[in-house]
């Protein structure tokens, strides 16, 4: 395959990665909007770069016309939970949905590598829409916990520097440190209701007072300048009372007084 054709080949695999990312952040974003717990707390991506791609394919054999074919993890898209239980449900939706197939799936962390990795993977089947028509191309879907990621991408950068040769002092750490961020999944886990209660309550808050604060900017422009500046003032006296429930009668009522100004205005 000439060199020069690289870009072009990869062209559709940066497409696929840039699409799922934006796609996974919708979800996220749309379970925050919604002042719901999100399973996925980060999205990254990245399509492997050309050096990494022919070290692949030279380790494992494979010739380099066979490479899109036989090097399912040229797309690659991250996604960081902070939950194990959370990982879980990033696949179910995963499978649920209609814009990607699975193709295989290993669970690295019901089953752990021997280096200690965890991590789960799936291999979707992505249709692109290119210059050229659609593809149809795989795309590895790495699932984790911020507690993994850490491990992985140390082990990751040693991995890179030692090759074959880690010392041993530093694979003991490592193998340590693994046996360590299982510990700290399960004790996180333990908590995660208490945890997932409080981010909740802490974005439902910041919600409704965005909420508030858009309703009291418009009614400015409808509404008589000294009766929402009394509006402002009860708004920031029941703020610094910090009682969610006096907030939140006061963000309903402030919603029956912005519509019944929309609904003048209709007339
Ligand atoms: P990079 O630089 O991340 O792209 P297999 O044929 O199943 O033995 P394969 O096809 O590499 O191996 O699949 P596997 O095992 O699912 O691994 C794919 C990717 O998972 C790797 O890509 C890593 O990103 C990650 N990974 C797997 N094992 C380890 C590990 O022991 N440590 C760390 N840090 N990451 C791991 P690449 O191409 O190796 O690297």
């Amino acid at each position: 395959m000439k060199i020069q054709l690289w870009r072009q080949i990869l062209e559709p695999y940066q497409l696929a990665v840039d699409e799922l990312q934006v796609k996974f952040n919708h979800i996220m974003g749309a379970y925050r909007r919604a002042g719901e717990y999100s399973p996925i707390e980060q999205v990254t991506g990245r399509v492997k770069t050309i050096s990494s791609i022919l070290e692949k394919a030279q380790k494992k054999g494979i010739d380099v016309e066979e490479i899109e074919q036989d090097i399912e993890d040229i797309a690659g898209v991250r996604i960081i939970c902070q939950f194990v239980e959370d990982i879980y449900k990033v696949v179910e939706l995963i499978k649920k949905r209609a814009d990607m197939t699975v193709k295989s799936e290993k669970d690295y962390i019901a089953c752990k590598k021997d280096s200690g990795y965890r991590s789960y993977h799936i291999i979707v089947r992505y249709s692109v829409e290119t210059v050229k028509g659609p593809k149809t191309i795989p795309v590895e879907i790495q699932i984790r916990t911020l507690a993994m990621n850490f491990w992985a991408t140390v082990e990751h950068s040693l991995q890179y520097k030692y090759k074959e040769n880690m010392p041993e002092r530093l694979r003991v750490k490592l193998h340590n440190s693994a046996e360590a961020i299982i510990c700290l999944d399960e004790e996180m886990s333990s908590v995660r209701d208490e945890i997932m209660d409080a981010q909740n309550s802490f974005r439902v808050k910041a919600n409704m007072i965005s909420d508030i604060l858009n309703n009291i900017q418009n009614l400015y422009k409808v509404a008589n300048k000294r009766e929402v500046i009394k509006i402002q003032d009860e708004f920031f006296r029941i703020y610094k009372t910090e009682d969610l429930d006096q907030l939140e009668r006061f963000s309903k009522e402030l919603d029956v007084i912005a519509e019944g100004y929309q609904a003048q205005s209709l007339r």
